[in-house]
């Protein structure tokens, strides 16, 4: 209830590369725009381990994590008008607030509005809304929806149709909408050919959006051959292996070879710079397009030969996939309730919460696309 502390389990990070500890965390109240959660689901994304593992710079501990959630609205604080208590909502990293420089830019989807208190793992008033014996613990990305209950700004939460199960929109919380709008939000791919690497939710869902939307030729790229026959059911029309190439080629030649000049549209969904390097190196010369979607560790530098783009390619990148969360998840949640946005063909692994860890151990094992987590 309203203005009332809530004791629950959490799954807490105490330390950089530390596994996750289920705790009793006092959960504060929701303060003016501000909207309590009671999570239901969660997906694990790579970004959770990133974090959990020390790469990430902008990482802080103890932390509670997690940011693919779906949930019901337990209060909210003076206000608050956009969600009430009993909506099912998606908490969204990416907030929207429709008042700052960005969102009225027309030309983004980040948001300034609560970014900076977030990367300092607090509350848009400097504050934390979680404790463990009296000691303050950080929120992670506006969302923490590593715990049964979390509070994040009004801004950074968007109610979604209740028909919908939320153990499976949960996922439009990052990795699907991610890769969809990585998509959908640039122009010419229906009719071009594409290269995807790296084939996890945010890969499949790149290929699986970009057969939606009618590319030609969709060439998905993975050292783990086990994911050939995911690419393909996802709409890959071809799978290549680089660690299988002729000794000394490399992917990005092999690629240039084979598309008669390279790709129209590149997306790297690895993580890894030097694969980012090869997705822009395979665009076609003129006008391909490479876009980075994976998040690189901490003093990790992309770097390619400034030819390659004085020769007209183009290196992006996308953050949730340029999609507006409070204008746009609603009609994708109604996408998938009429069977034309795939969501359940990613949920491989489903784990209690005490199971967490195990969780994050089905992401590093290979078989794993999402697993969610039912709090
Ligand atoms: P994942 O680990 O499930 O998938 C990564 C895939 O890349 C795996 O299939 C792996 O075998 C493959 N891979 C690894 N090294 C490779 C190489 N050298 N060549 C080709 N393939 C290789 O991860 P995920 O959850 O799909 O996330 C992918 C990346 O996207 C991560 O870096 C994640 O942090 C990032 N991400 C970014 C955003 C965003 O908004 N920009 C959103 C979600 C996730
Ligand atoms: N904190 C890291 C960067 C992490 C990052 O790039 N996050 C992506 C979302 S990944 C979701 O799985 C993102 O949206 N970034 C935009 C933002 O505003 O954080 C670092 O390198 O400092
Ligand atoms: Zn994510």
């Amino acid at each position: 209830t309203a203005g009332t502390t809530i004791k629950c389990k959490a799954a807490v990070c105490w330390g950089a590369g530390e596994p996750l500890k289920i705790e009793e965390v006092e959960v504060a109240p929701p303060q003016a725009h501000e909207v309590r959660i009671k999570i239901l689901y969660t997906g694990i994304c790579h970004t959770d381990e990133y974090t959990r593992s020390g790469k990430d710079p902008e990482g802080l501990f103890p932390v509670i994590l997690g940011h693919e959630g779906g949930g019901v609205v337990e209060s909210v604080g003076e206000g608050v008008t956009s969600v009430a208590v009993g909506d099912h909502v998606v908490p969204l990293y990416t907030a929207e607030c429709r008042e700052c420089k960005f969102c009225k830019s027309g030309k983004t989807n980040l948001c300034g509005k609560v970014r900076t208190t977030q990367g300092q793992g607090l509350m848009p008033d400097s504050t934390s809304r979680f404790k463990i014996n009296g000691q303050s613990i950080h929120h992670f990305m506006g969302t923490s929806t590593f715990s049964q209950y979390t509070v994040v700004a009004d801004v950074s939460v968007v109610a979604v149709n209740k028909s919908a199960p939320l153990e499976k929109v949960c996922l439009l919380g990052c990795g699907i909408t991610t890769a969809w709008g990585a998509v959908v939000k640039q122009q010419g791919i229906k009719g071009s050919n594409v290269a995807v690497f790296g084939c996890g939710a945010i890969g499949l869902g790149v290929i699986s959006t970009a057969s939606v939307v009618g590319a030609s030729r969709i060439i998905a790229v993975d050292t783990n051959p086990g994911k050939e026959a995911w690419a393909k059911k996802m709409g890959a029309t071809e799978f290549v292996n680089p660690a299988k190439l002729p000794e000394g080629k490399r992917i990005q030649d092999y690629l240039v070879e084979i598309t008669d000049g390279g790709l129209d549209f590149t997306f790297d969904a690895t993580g890894n710079v030097h694969v980012m390097r090869a997705a822009l190196e395979a665009c076609h010369k003129g006008w391909g397009v490479s876009t980075v979607i994976g998040v690189a560790a901490a003093g990790q530098e992309i770097s390619t030969r400034p030819f390659q783009l004085v020769t007209g390619r183009t290196w992006r990148g996308t953050a949730f996939g340029g999609v507006k969360g409070r204008t746009e998840l609603p009609g994708l949640v109604e996408e998938y309730l009429q069977g034309k946005l795939k969501i359940d063909e990613y949920v491989t692994h489903h784990r209690k919460f005490a199971e967490i860890n195990e969780g994050f151990h089905d992401m590093h094992a290979g078989d794993c696309i999402r697993c969610v987590v039912d709090m």
